[in-house]
């Protein structure tokens, strides 16, 4: 099928979707979902001017933790890029900065961050088109997605990058649905509830699987699911990403507007321009990116304070502490002695799988 006739079912099955029923409405979202993922499939990545680099855009991961700008045009994006790191993305071509990405770094808290401006994903439909891989790719490799609104027309930018976002199956501030599903050689789709479910029956459960060829299958649900966190489940693939909203350009509105609009969850009020709440950003994007970082202890000599290292608190075990300065320390080591709040008593002796807090200090001792 071709990428217009696909998005012509997407348009009709949208349309049937605001008069269907519940269980006719579950059929539909799947629907919808199997031709959304088609839609991504044909667009192979590279657009016009676009690279089919191995991370979507073609720019190269440095630092420790990546994030990824989204926004219209003119909310103030490239403004922002330039005041954290010192990129001046509007100095270059105006076409090639709405066909690119366009990074630049910043230091925070001794954590080198890529910030990456990816203007031509929400912009114009028709460049849109095709962009879907790419989005996923950099999606997929960024620890936090900051979407830019400006403060004058926030909330309706807000629900149209949502959604983009979301057809590309990325979820955003979402845990994955507690779901599984196995495959079975033969017999029934067999449910196991854990807990009630008060908006999925047995009957739709079995109808949504089976649209996504799970003919006989074993589905175990441990919270009480909807039907898209069951089409999340089935579908398999999402990316979940936790996301910032900037508002941008609070300069140019009252302190009434700003007090309302700072009640959306995740929103952060900047202004780029007049530089109004950097700091409160930063530190919003480093407890997002979830980094911590470790000091280390030469042996007879005090930490260096200077130049932590950086772990992510999901890979913060000392076998990780030590890959990050060099693959031979991990080989060598022995044990190691850390201080800090993950240590039981100052200094602790511990192994390879012990797991590190923000700001611990660490001396390894070799073999
Ligand atoms: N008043 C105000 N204007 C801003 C702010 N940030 C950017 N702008 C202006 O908005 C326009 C678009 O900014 P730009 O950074 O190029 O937006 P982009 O298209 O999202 O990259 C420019 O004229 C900027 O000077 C801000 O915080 N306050
Ligand atoms: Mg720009």
């Amino acid at each position: 099928m071709s990428i217009s006739s696909i998005e012509a079912k997407i348009k009709g099955i949208e349309e049937e979707k605001n008069k269907a029923t519940e269980g006719h409405l579950g059929m539909l979202k799947a629907k919808l979902a199997k031709y959304k993922k088609e839609l991504l499939d044909l667009s192979a990545g590279g657009g016009p001017g676009g690279s089919s680099g191995g991370d979507g855009f073609g720019v190269r991961a440095t630092g420790d933790a990546r994030v990824g700008l989204v926004g219209f045009p003119s909310v103030g994006k490239s403004t922002l890029l330039q005041k954290l790191t010192g990129v001046d993305s509007k100095a270059a071509d105006y076409e090639f900065t709405t066909l690119t990405c366009i990074p630049g770094n910043f230091q925070y808290k001794g954590c080198d961050v890529q910030l990456l401006d990816l203007p031509g994903i929400i912009e114009g439909a028709a460049e849109g088109r095709g962009r879907g891989r790419q989005v996923i790719g950099v999606a997929r490799t960024c620890g936090l997605i900051l979407i830019m609104l400006d403060a004058s027309k926030p909330l309706q930018h807000k629900k149209i990058i949502e959604e983009e976002l979301e057809g590309f199956g990325i979820r955003l501030n979402k845990k994955p649905p507690k779901i599984k599903i196995k495959k079975l050689e033969k017999g029934p789709v067999n449910i196991i509830k854990i807990v009630k479910q008060t908006h999925l029956d047995d009957q739709l459960i079995t109808k949504l699987c089976k649209e996504f060829r799970y003919n006989s299958a074993e589905v175990t649900i441990r919270q009480d699911a909807t039907m898209d966190d069951l089409i999340d489940a089935l579908e398999g693939n999402r990316i979940y990403i936790p996301c910032l909203y900037v508002l941008s350009k609070i300069d140019k509105i009252s302190i009434e507007e700003l007090t309302m609009l700072s009640k959306i969850p995740h929103v952060i009020p900047i202004s780029g321009k007049d530089e109004w709440n950097m700091q409160e950003l930063l530190e919003e994007i480093w407890k997002e990116l979830k980094m911590i970082r470790v000091y280390t202890k030469p042996k007879g000599q005090i930490p260096d304070l200077d130049d932590p290292v950086i772990l992510s608190k999901d890979k913060c075990t000392i076998e990780d502490f030590c890959l990050k300065i060099h693959k031979r320390l991990a080989e060598e080591f022995n044990y190691a002695w850390v201080w800090g709040t993950s240590a039981k008593f100052n200094p602790q002796k511990v192994g390879k799988n012990h797991k590190l807090d923000d700001e611990d200090v660490v001396q390894i001792v070799k073999k």
